[in-house]
């Protein structure tokens, strides 16, 4: 049996939606969905996440992250606009995508945070397309060579942009938004294909 590789693919692209409808976007979405901090176990003892979330998406597409299952909340009308604009830009970019999910992240300050991972649970599947709008402060999004074959490198991900981990991403690289000294909150949305049960 042949395998394919090829090098990780990631694409920024920026201005996605324009003003003012990025930064409404963000007041919004802010403000009306149902932001939660979930504890995760580490070694035996139960830590807030360092950062809220909200899982939405189609009902079928239940997903499990780091060890939990989540139930996606519906659509909301706003996040699901975003995601058919989302499949007619990548559409001309030459890169077809679907998504069925999405992952929300609320960062309220440089000091929340996500550490080091792939997006590469099984549900996914074997080499996903995961698109990522930005909206707020912008922060780098750290990446380093799961074999250390090159240095890691910073994605700075400004408001209203949207990168694409493309094939070879998760199997190549981690990524993490790690703590700085930046102030002002930041929302993303990691938009996804979660095969279905
Ligand atoms: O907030 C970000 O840009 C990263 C989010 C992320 O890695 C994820 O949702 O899996
Ligand atoms: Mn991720």
């Amino acid at each position: 049996m042949t395998s394919l590789h090829h090098d990780p693919l990631l694409w920024l692209t920026a201005p996605l939606l324009g003003e003012p409808d990025a930064s409404a976007l963000l007041d919004t979405l802010d403000a009306e969905l149902a932001w939660q901090r979930p504890t995760l176990r580490l070694y035996g003892r139960e830590h807030p996440i360092p950062r809220t979330q909200v899982w939405m998406g189609d009902p079928e597409a239940g997903y499990r992250y780091s060890g939990r299952a989540f139930v996606p909340e519906p659509w909301h009308p706003a996040v699901a606009r975003l995601r058919d604009r989302l499949v007619e830009v990548l559409d001309d970019a030459g890169l077809p995508a679907r998504f069925n999910s999405v992952l929300l992240n609320r960062y309220l300050d440089g000091q929340e945070r996500m550490g080091w991972h792939s997006d590469d649970e099984p549900e996914l599947g074997h080499d996903p397309l995961i698109a990522a709008v930005s909206l707020g402060a912008e922060r780098p999004l750290r990446f380093r060579w799961r074999d250390r074959r090159a240095p890691a490198f910073n994605a700075w991900l400004p408001h209203d942009s949207l990168l694409v981990m493309g094939p070879g991403t998760q199997r190549q690289l981690q990524h993490a938004l790690l703590p700085r000294q930046i102030p002002g909150r930041r929302i993303s949305l990691t938009f996804r294909w979660v095969l279905p049960r």
